[in-house]
């Protein structure tokens, strides 16, 4: 195994070279736990600690290490080792985790996840299955810099598959679409075209999508643990609680998650261009060029909902999430 094979590349290296010097090794980030991280560097997997004035120098939780980071570690015995710092991220998503603290409203970056390339955004052709959700991860994987390919899994307990997939497509843009059976392994055969050595690839999703009996099935061994979905409300258990890299054999990186409960965005109304792209384009057309498509006079958005070329719902999801960063913009 090399670096290269974790994902190292000129990027990291150039951030690298001022600590070369001093003896310290680069290593990737590939699960964290409580109170330490697994990582890997050419002496193999290591388990560091930071060094409390990392924390003390943060000055925040997003610049603390997550899953999928280089940081830099000073070798200890036992493939034990401290990091020093964090080397820059080439991209990272993030959420925002809100929450009261003294009875007040607050907000706060949460770093989910560092350094991917693309992500597999699952959803359950089952009770999971909701167009708006889907929307709204698009939306928080575009913001971030990495590719989304979007994975309906269940195809077995969907009576129309196809129908859903083309409701998907009509909300996707650019990204592809793929039905799969994930228990059935050769359908997973078109996921391998996106496996490439060096890159990591992160399966997000809502728990008991199915996104660890995917990663097993591509790995052919039974890795991950997998958890039954409730029978009462069709929602998953919780299963994987932690973010984990896994190297495959013939290279690439998957990223295996926890399910998300709450996906509260982080970022800028701008980041609305990508997902929504179709809505935008359309808004060109709008009389008044600040039309925020509602009652406004001259809407050309207005009009493709009524020529049925837009849903209402779609556009109604558009001004939550909208409404949602904008709220967050003036907060921060
Ligand atoms: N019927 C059917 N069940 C599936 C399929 N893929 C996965 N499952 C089942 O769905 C349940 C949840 O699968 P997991 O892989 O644990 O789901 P997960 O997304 O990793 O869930 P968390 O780890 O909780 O986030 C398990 O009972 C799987 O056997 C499929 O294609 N069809
Ligand atoms: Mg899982
Ligand atoms: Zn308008």
């Amino acid at each position: 195994m090399t670096l290269e094979d974790w994902g190292w590349s000129p990027f990291f290296a150039e951030k690298f070279q001022a600590w070369e010097k001093l003896g310290y090794l680069p290593a990737r980030v590939i699960r964290g736990e409580k109170n330490y991280f697994r990582v890997w560097s050419v002496q193999g997997e290591l388990t560091v600690r930071f060094a409390g004035k990392v924390r003390h120098k943060a000055g925040g939780r997003a610049n603390l290490p997550v899953v999928g980071d280089w940081v830099i570690v000073e070798l200890q015995t036992n493939q034990r080792g401290i990091i020093h710092a964090l080397l820059e991220r080439k991209s990272s998503f993030s959420r925002n985790l809100p929450g009261t603290r003294k009875g007040q409203n607050r907000i706060e970056q949460q770093v989910i996840a560092a350094n991917v390339d693309l992500v597999f955004i699952v959803s359950g052709l089952d009770r999971d299955f909701n167009l708006r959700r889907i929307e709204r991860y698009l939306t928080l994987v575009r913001s971030s810099g990495a590719e989304a390919v979007i994975l309906l899994n269940k195809t077995d307990l969907c009576a129309d598959p196809e129908g859903c997939k083309a409701q998907v497509e009509a909300i996707a843009g650019n990204s592809p679409v793929h039905l799969c059976m994930a228990r059935n392994t050769v359908q997973l055969d078109i996921l391998f075209n996106y496996l490439q050595p060096g890159e990591t690839i992160a399966l997000l999703g809502s728990s008991g999508v199915g996104k660890s009996t995917i990663l097993n099935g591509m790995l052919g061994e039974e890795r991950q643990k997998i958890g039954a979905v409730s029978e009462a409300d069709g929602k998953g258990r919780h299963t994987t609680t932690h973010r984990e890299l896994i190297l495959f054999p013939n290279g690439g990186i998957l990223m295996d998650n926890p399910g998300m409960r709450e996906l509260h965005l982080w970022g800028g109304a701008e980041d609305l261009a990508e997902s929504f792209s179709d809505i935008e384009s359309l808004a060109i057309d709008c009389k008044f060029r600040d039309c925020q498509h509602k009652t406004e006079p001259g809407c050309a958005v207005n009009k493709a909902i009524e020529s049925r070329i837009l849903s209402p719902e779609r556009l109604s999801s558009y001004h939550k999430l909208k409404h949602e960063l904008l709220k967050l913009q003036q907060r921060r």
